[in-house]
């Protein structure tokens, strides 16, 4: 079916996809090979999505190429050849572009489109969508493919306006920048800070690290692929994916069975160097109760920061570094390459503002609270995301009864059946955000999951000529409680750790545990079992 235009500035559709990033290209190539009238709209002059606005030094993946990347084309698996083993940013959006142009997409994704309203009529049974430029779309489904981590978090920073030099945040680094010979200082220590501050220190004449919160940073131990290396996984790639969508992480990892505090101090000790030699992620399989003995965790921090020691020179600063209050994996972990080492050049210094918090920006730096000044020219924002809702939240959206998102979310916090849909909101879904696993896995192969479990549910509406899908307010209430108690049964809610994961990074937001912590299997099941009893937890009409 395609979309038909009723005026100008009105197309009317099956589906509108709002995002093209990883998980809106694959609803509009999946939906429109399905058969329904499907258009998408993106804010970027381009699809990517998180690899489109993410262009600052450094960014990088952390899982690997082969594994960051569709599983639903054969063809396209076995004609992309990924040059390193964790793919560069420049990388993961050729590869989409790449997607984009092999499936031919772009011609139904309008760009530089920003849904700004929303607005359901229950009549109908139609979402009426609105954009920054005064265009119109009408369609029955609304899918929200619109990111965990699209909205940068509101500049917080005291006194940040008095600052005469440039500002520059890492999402929407403005291509081409070229800091050599300057004075930067970067505020944020997170995952992106942890890539931006070793890229930044070999560019720039001076680099000011703006630390509040220390993390545990995990070598990511890069490399080019080796010789076939890439033609070995091709020839098992169908085995491979099968592999990762049948780890709780989305990606395969030989996680070690035993746990940490059942073997000696010899062998744990030998676990954790061989995993921090291997670098990534797969550091966190060094032992099975890391996430659920303290004991366990404790161990494992103990050993990174005696890496810390081990690496960087100066001991005051080798204290600074270390994390103390929170346990390794609370927040997201962080993998980065040289991140220790940047610690020990003569042109980097480390500020902690924990103990000495900024009191104000000024012309030409900052001071802190005990008087410390600090000069540099240009700012360099790291300081994350408002996750998970923001991108919601910025939308006027008006479900049943007029009632706004907004309102909802920002009182109880994003309540969800199965992560998927949003009870007062019908036929508005939402792809690998708040309540599924989404950043707790490979996001590519949760987001296919989602999809595929979306494009299921719309072809069994319309074998059905179902018009409208909404969460059971009960359902609803059951799987928010879940995803509590499974967070809860884990170490991830421990500590000071300030995590993005339940909204505490951003002042005023109410606190809930966002991601489900069960894994993508566990979930996979859910998923199953509700399909299989008419779509259990939802409402169809
Ligand atoms: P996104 O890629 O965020 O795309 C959403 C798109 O929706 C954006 O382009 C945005 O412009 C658009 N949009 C939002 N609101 C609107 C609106 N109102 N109107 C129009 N368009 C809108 N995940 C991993 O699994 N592994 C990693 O190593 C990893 N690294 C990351 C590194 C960085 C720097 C960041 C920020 C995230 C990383 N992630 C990683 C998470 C990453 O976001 C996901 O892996 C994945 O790219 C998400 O895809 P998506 O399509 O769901 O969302
Ligand atoms: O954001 P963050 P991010 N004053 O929220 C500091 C993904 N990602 O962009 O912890 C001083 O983690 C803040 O300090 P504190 C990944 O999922 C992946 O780095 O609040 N400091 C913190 O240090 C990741 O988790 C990759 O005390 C302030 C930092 O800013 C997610 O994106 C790479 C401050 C923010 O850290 C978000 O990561 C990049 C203030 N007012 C991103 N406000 C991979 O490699 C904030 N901070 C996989």
């Amino acid at each position: 079916m395609a979309a038909a235009a009723v005026d100008s500035a009105t197309t009317e559709l099956d589906v509108l996809v709002v995002g093209a990033g990883f998980a809106g290209l694959y609803l509009l190539h999946r939906l429109r090979k399905d058969g329904f009238a499907v258009r998408a709209v993106e804010s970027a002059p381009e699809v990517g999505g998180t690899w489109y606005w993410n262009r600052y030094p450094g960014a990088r993946c952390d899982v690997e190429s082969v594994d960051y990347s569709y599983s639903w084309d054969e063809q396209l698996q076995q004609e992309w050849d990924w040059k390193e083993k964790y793919p560069a940013q420049g990388d993961i959006l050729a590869y989409l572009k790449h997607v984009a142009d092999r499936f031919d997409l772009r011609k139904d994704i309008d760009f530089e489109t920003t849904v700004t309203a929303a607005t359901w009529d229950g009549q109908s049974c139609r979402w009426t969508a609105r954009t920054s430029d005064g265009r119109e779309y009408v369609a029955q489904f609304l899918l929200m493919a619109v990111g965990c981590l699209s909205v940068p978090k509101e500049i917080d920073l005291p006194g940040v306006d008095a600052f005469g030099g440039q500002v520059l945040r890492t999402w929407g680094w403005p291509e081409g920048t070229d800091l050599a010979g300057r004075r930067v200082c970067v505020v944020g220590t997170g995952s992106t800070g942890a890539q931006v501050i070793p890229a930044l220190a070999e560019e720039v004449e001076h680099l000011t690290v703006v630390q509040r919160t220390p993390n545990f940073v995990i070598p990511t131990r890069n490399r080019p692929l080796r010789e076939g290396e890439l033609e070995a996984i091709k020839a098992d790639y169908v085995a491979r994916r099968e592999r990762n969508r049948n780890h709780p992480a989305g990606v395969f990892r030989a996680d070690n069975p035993k746990n940490a505090m059942e073997v000696d101090e010899a062998e744990r000790q030998a676990t954790f160097q061989e995993r921090w030699e291997g670098g990534g992620i797969n550091f966190l399989g060094a032992f099975a109760d890391l996430m659920f003995d303290q004991a366990a965790n404790d161990a494992i921090c103990d050993f990174v920061r005696a890496k810390i020691d081990e690496i960087v020179d100066d001991p005051k600063v080798a204290e600074l570094l270390k994390p103390n209050s929170y346990p390794l994996g609370a927040k997201r972990p962080v993998v980065a390459t040289d991140y220790y080492e940047t610690f020990n050049r003569p042109n980097v210094e480390l500020v902690d503002v924990r103990q000495n918090p900024i009191e104000s920006f000024t012309p030409a730096g900052l001071r802190l609270a005990d008087g410390e000044q600090h000069e540099f020219d240009t700012l360099v924002l790291a300081t994350g995301f408002d996750a998970f809702t923001g991108a919601f939240t910025k939308m006027d959206i008006r479900g049943r009864d007029g009632l706004r998102l907004r309102d909802v979310w920002r009182e109880h916090g994003p309540r969800t059946s199965l992560g998927l849909a949003s009870a007062g909101f019908p036929n508005m879904l939402m792809v690998a955000n708040a309540g599924s696993p989404s950043v707790l896995a490979n996001m590519v192969t949760a987001i296919e999951q989602h999809v595929d479990w979306i494009a299921e549910l719309l072809d069994y509406m319309r074998v059905r000529n179902l018009r409208s899908i909404e969460a059971d307010e009960q359902a609803q209430e059951k799987w928010v409680a879940h995803v509590e108690e499974v967070a809860n049964s884990t170490l991830w809610p421990n500590g000071d750790s300030g995590s993005w994961y339940r909204g505490a990074n951003v002042d005023g937001k109410p606190q809930i545990f966002m991601p489900y912590a069960g894994g993508v299997v566990e979930y996979g099941k859910a998923l199953e079992h509700s399909a299989a009893n008419d779509y259990e937890g939802f409402v169809l009409a």
